[in-house]
């Protein structure tokens, strides 16, 4: 259960990140790293494909990191550690929000060898629901080290100016490079924080937090789930429409009603005790 200090709060706040130990425990991770070899042979548990799959064994370029958005569609287990209430808490807690909402979770295994993940601030994307704002729990399934591409976070990057989609996310040379011009914009020098951690542990950040990561030069692989989450009060915003990741993430708009669908973007947490309804029985797989 992830319950966070007043001291961790004030930390998130002041830093823009949080690292964190004991998130996952050893059954959850081996079930994960099972559903991960599945996920990306193309295996769909559920029979319904995940948002975006950006890697599929045999016919993607082995030298990228391999990446699914919203495997909780796809998998359950998947889903089971994405929709947990005491994620919602403690995000909501850190962001000041009433509830949390989930945006997209993302699979991604960068195996040895793999190349880099462009930095970038997740919010930069997200023009087209209100308040676009996220906030993002990383979840080790390896230990990691800087060899291994651990993940970077900029301390204190969150109070930033806010910079605009620029770059490769996949693969680029020069991972560092658009955080590099936002440091110097803002003079100063940037202040990395490697999520070097055992795995189950991993990290929190802000939307606005820059981050990105090495190539894995190590002998292990760096495999991770992500839960990106949004304010439970979101909406969508008409003048982003489709901007950002909003070509994909749009197409559950409704007509007439700028209200997010809950079974797009579930609520996990609500500070009234509201969780979406049919969550707890889709992950126990008793959803029809
Ligand atoms: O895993 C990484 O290196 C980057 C992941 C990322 O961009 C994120 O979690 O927002």
């Amino acid at each position: 259960m992830l319950t966070l200090s007043d001291t961790q709060v004030e930390q998130f706040r002041n830093d823009g990140l949080l690292i964190c130990d004991g998130l996952l425990d050893d059954p959850t991770i081996e079930q994960l790293r099972a559903r991960f070899e599945k996920l990306f042979r193309g295996e769909f548990e559920t029979g319904v494909l995940p948002d975006e799959v950006n890697w599929q064994d045999g016919r993607s370029d082995e030298s990228l990191t391999r990446q699914i958005c919203n495997g909780w569609k796809a998998d359950r287990t998947i889903a089971s550690v994405v929709f947990r209430e005491d994620f919602g808490r403690a995000i909501a807690q850190l962001m000041d929000w009433p509830g949390t909402r989930v945006m997209i979770d993302n699979v991604l295994w960068k195996p040895v060898g793999a190349r880099s993940l462009g930095f970038h601030q997740d919010n930069a994307y997200l023009h087209w629901f209100d308040p676009g704002t996220l906030c993002s729990l990383w979840m080790a399934l390896d230990d990691t080290a800087v060899e291994t591409g651990a993940m970077e976070l900029v301390r204190g990057s969150h109070k930033w100016h806010h910079s605009k989609p620029e770059g490769e996310f996949h693969g680029p040379e020069e991972y560092r490079a658009s955080m590099q011009t936002a440091a110097t914009k803002e003079g100063v020098e940037p202040d990395i924080v490697y999520v070097a951690v055992k795995k189950g542990g991993g990290s929190i950040h802000h939307g606005w937090t820059w981050h990105g990561s090495g190539p894995n030069t190590g002998t292990q692989p760096r495999r991770s789930v992500v839960l990106h989450a949004m304010s439970s009060e979101a909406r969508y915003n008409p003048d982003g429409f489709g901007t950002g990741t909003g070509p994909i993430y749009c197409r559950y708009k409704r007509f007439g009603s700028n209200d997010i669908d809950e079974s797009f973007f579930p609520i996990i947490y609500r500070n009234d005790g509201y969780r979406t309804p049919g969550i707890d029985e889709f992950c126990n797989n008793e959803a029809s």
